[in-house]
């Protein structure tokens, strides 16, 4: 089969003779590319394994076409205008088991529920104490604030955590879920353990989200198999390992390239590409100036045609720019992350303070679509 190319789209203007900048990489020959590109009048550059490219689209497509054969120039040409067309789109709607996530209506706020007695951001633990009732009223009030989706895991995955047993994991997360789920409330699991995943999604959730990044492949089949939707977020090793590997040549790019090859392990196993959603994993093997950086080009991210979600609430990076603010009074710092979201075409924002994120949300997509409503999502 034809490799297709990697293309990450940094700005595009639209109309008959739109320019657009972008980025290319993957397995072609770049080289050959390069000079085909250039030839046609386009400005490229080849740094570090990637083509950055600046022109009309037509002119690029077309030098694609010419650069390549029939077939493999067809496949680039497509996988431009999709990146360029997605990259300003609004995103689009991701089916689950059960139902529509309506990720092209409006941003969806999803709420954390951390069953977990070690969580960095939770100002009292939900769990042991009243388990799982504790953590159940937790739910219903992030619902009741307007959550669209609850997020609830139970496992710490602040840096430098230690893994948590799975059977304990399910212990804490299933009567959860399934309380939750019979009160109608649309939950994800936040897991990267397959038999914590299958459990949970028997007991009604309908997302897997795996913050380990697509890396076990029977993580992957339980979600294939439930017809869940799953977010692929990016990171590298483990909580407790990861702060030694936020080392990148250029944050942006590897982050977009590893969202883009787990797409292909995500449909290897059977996971349509229709219901993943992508994340840049902040704070996962990431500086606060990778934070930064990623947050600043978010939209670049959209290029993978897929819903984005950003999970920045309460996060240290804010405690650093806010003068070392406990995780609790972050409050500011995660609403600006939230808007900025917005504003680049987040999809999903995943937060603890949901009435005001939902509040402030409500007023940056509505400077976004000139328009104010804020549909209820059945
Ligand atoms: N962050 C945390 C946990 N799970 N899941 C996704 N998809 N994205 C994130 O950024 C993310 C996550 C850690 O934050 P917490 O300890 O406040 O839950």
């Amino acid at each position: 089969m034809t490799p297709a190319p990697i293309i990450r789209v940094e700005q595009a203007t639209l109309g008959a003779d739109g320019q657009v900048r972008l980025v290319v990489s993957g397995d072609l020959d770049l080289e050959h590319l390069r000079s085909v590109w250039s030839s046609s009048g386009a400005t490229v550059q080849h740094i570090d394994g990637r083509l950055h490219a600046t022109t009309t689209v037509q002119a690029l497509a077309r030098a694609a076409g010419r650069a390549f054969g029939a077939e493999q120039g067809r496949v680039f040409q497509s996988t431009l205008l999709e990146a360029i067309q997605a990259w300003g789109d609004p995103p689009p709607a991701v089916p689950t088991a059960a139902g529509l996530l309506r990720t092209d209506v409006r941003p969806l706020v999803m709420g954390v529920v951390n069953v977990t007695p070690d969580s960095f951001a939770e100002e009292t633990p939900l769990y042991p104490d009243d388990h799982p009732d504790q953590a159940v009223a937790h739910g219903l009030r992030l619902l009741q604030e307007g959550a669209d989706i609850l997020d609830v895991g139970g496992e710490s995955t602040r840096p430098g955590a230690d893994p948590v047993d799975a059977d304990e994991e399910a212990a804490r997360v299933v009567p959860v879920v399934a309380r939750l789920a019979e009160a109608g409330a649309v939950i994800s699991v936040d897991t990267s353990k397959s038999t914590v995943a299958r459990q949970a999604l028997e007991a009604g959730a309908c997302i897997v989200n795996d913050v380990s990044g697509a890396r076990d492949p029977e993580l992957l089949a339980a979600t294939a198999e439930a017809g869940a939707a799953y977010v692929l977020m990016h990171t590298r090793g483990t909580p407790k390992d990861m702060a030694s590997l936020a080392q990148y040549a250029d944050v942006v790019a590897e982050v977009h390239e590893f969202l883009v090859t787990g797409l292909g392990r995500c449909a290897d196993a059977g996971i349509a590409a229709d219901r993943v959603i992508v994340d840049p994993g902040l704070g996962f093997a990431k500086t606060p100036e990778h934070n930064l950086a990623l947050l600043h080009s978010l939209r670049e991210l959209r290029s993978a045609g897929r819903p984005v979600l950003v999970g920045a609430s309460r996060k240290s990076f804010l405690g650093r720019l806010l003068d070392d603010a406990e995780p609790g009074d972050r409050l500011e710092g995660s609403l600006a992350c939230a808007v900025t979201a917005v504003l680049h075409g987040a999809a999903v924002l995943r937060v603890h303070d949901v009435a005001a994120t939902v509040r402030a949300a409500r007023v940056a997509r509505a400077i976004t679509s000139a328009t104010a409503d804020w549909p209820a999502l059945g």
